[in-house]
């Protein structure tokens, strides 16, 4: 159904606090099969394969993670051919998975605020943290690659999704170089990815790979001050970037105290900085770097970018502030009321005048953006966003929405109560006309059967209900981004 924006100050609860929980145990089987419980038809034409990634783990033999972007990244690939489907998940075999699972115990700091066991004095000066690959997936150039933002991808065997080592682009990647989990592929063909590397100032790589999977252009900026960047946005002329206002004090880290992470803070009183660098090889390819600023914040997720004359639009994922996550509280205890729900913020930049300007798209709290593939970085009408059940306030993530940027209208179709979201992927229908003809495909965690299903949506009407639900043999705990290939 199509639901106009409500006004209502308090809405009835759309989920249970323990069903949301039950989606973050630890998934430790890696399965193989046909899927054979399924409503409705799979479309005919839905050909190709679904990856996802995201934490398997969040326990290491029942030590608990701090949080769940510790865990060991597990891919999750659903294979649609005829009107099948198939499902295999795997690992990846990091050289700390293969370490813990020998060890049976937590022998790695991670990121956000795993720590070995033994107080901070088992963790002090102890700098090395463990790479997990559980943050993307991506098949490009004929390499199946896992991605994780702080680190060198690793390469799995596309078949049986075997780890097969570490993938450096014919050694244009060096050894512990990043190359982070958000690439935005150019429907000119061209995969763009960047890496930070941060610090009293930060070095901002952008790399630029052709469809052989090879990198073809690596250029380096160096901004002042510390970066968090998770993500970026790309148009045909331009890689833009957002700073977040953050500080990072390393004391607590090095002490063993509290982990990288947690060191970070964001600055209520600083402006974000946006950094616009010009693309290689394109129009604007001998411009400056620009920096403008806008509003304090944080944000982890752009939409998506484009140019219209002299100016840039983007359309982000925005929080009042970042979440903490603080070494003595507990993640599944989260309180959904008191934290900032992610909004969809447009940033509209006007180049010669240097000026920007924002404004908000949907108060509904939301998170994980897709889009039409051929749109990315072009002027784009829609977008499809996992979201909450209720108009507003904050809560886990339950439903998907389609926003139509031209006018307003928004649909919804929700798994709630027991269902929660995952993030949704637009598949476009081949020869496609429109720019919403396809299906929107996500995981939907099932709390009252404690598995998982495969949710397909006509992109085109929502209000059709799912015209497929795949009812996985367990469940998938909740995972972060994916993609889909037509192979
Ligand atoms: O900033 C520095 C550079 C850098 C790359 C220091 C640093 C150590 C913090 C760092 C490493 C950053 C890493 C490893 C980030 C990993 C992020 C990650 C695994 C996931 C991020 C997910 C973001 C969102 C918004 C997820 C939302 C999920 C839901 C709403 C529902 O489940
Ligand atoms: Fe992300």
């Amino acid at each position: 159904q199509i639901l106009e924006p409500q006004n209502q100050q308090t809405l009835a609860k759309s989920y249970n606090q323990e069903d949301w929980q039950k989606g973050y145990e630890s998934l430790k089987q890696e399965y193989d099969y046909w899927i054979d419980e399924i409503e409705g038809v799979i479309p005919a034409e839905l050909q190709g394969t679904l990856l996802r990634n995201g934490p398997g783990l969040l326990d290491i033999n029942g030590q608990r993670l701090h949080h769940p972007f510790d865990g060991d990244g597990m891919i999750s690939r659903i294979t649609f051919t005829n009107g099948r489907a198939h499902f295999r998940n795997k690992f990846v075999e990091t050289e700390g998975y293969l370490a813990e699972k020998k060890a049976g115990k937590i022998l790695y700091r991670g990121v956000f605020g795993t720590q070995k066991p033994g107080g901070w004095l088992a963790n002090a000066f102890d700098f090395k943290i463990k790479h997990i690959a559980n943050t993307n997936v991506i098949y490009w150039g004929k390499k199946l690659l896992a991605l994780w933002e702080a680190a060198e991808p690793y390469l799995l065997h596309p078949h049986t999704l075997e780890t097969l080592g570490n993938e450096y682009f014919n050694g244009v990647l060096s050894p512990g170089e990043a190359f982070s989990a958000h690439p935005r592929i150019d429907p000119n063909g061209k995969l763009v990815n960047f890496a930070i590397k941060p610090g009293l100032s930060t070095t901002i790589t952008i790399f630029e790979l052709n469809t052989n999977g090879e990198i073809i252009s690596k250029q380096n900026h160096s901004v002042p001050g510390f970066c968090f960047i998770h993500d970026f946005v790309i148009t045909e002329n331009y890689c833009i970037f957002f700073q977040n206002p953050v500080n990072f004090n390393p004391i607590p880290f090095a002490l063993g105290m509290a982990s990288a992470g947690q060191c970070i803070q964001v600055q209520k009183n600083q402006p974000t900085k946006i950094i616009i660098i010009p693309r290689k090889d394109s129009k604007a390819e001998k411009e400056e770097v620009r920096t403008l600023e806008t509003q304090a914040g944080f944000i982890f997720h752009h939409v998506n970018a484009f140019e219209v004359e002299t100016e840039i639009i983007i359309d982000s994922i925005c929080y009042e502030s970042l979440p903490e996550v603080e070494p003595n509280t507990d993640y599944l205890q989260t309180n959904f009321d008191t934290n900032a729900p992610g909004q969809i913020w447009r940033f509209d930049i006007n180049l010669p005048e240097k000026k920007v300007q924002s404004q908000l798209i949907d108060k509904r709290a939301c998170e994980f953006p897709t889009i039409h593939p051929n749109n990315v970085g072009r002027p784009y009408r829609y977008l499809y966003i996992a979201a909450a059940h209720n108009p507003i306030g904050n809560a886990p993530l339950q439903a998907i929405m389609k926003v139509d940027l031209a006018t307003e209208k928004r649909e919804i179709w929700s798994a709630a109560p027991r269902g929660f979201m995952g993030e949704p992927i637009f598949i476009p229908r081949s020869n496609s006309q429109q720019e919403d003809e396809g299906w929107v495909i996500a995981l939907v965690y099932d709390a009252e059967h404690h598995r998982s299903d495969v949710v397909i949506l006509d992109a085109q009407d929502f209000s059709k209900g799912v015209i497929a639900k795949l009812h996985l043999k367990h469940h998938i705990p909740y995972g972060l981004h994916g993609s889909f290939t037509p192979e």
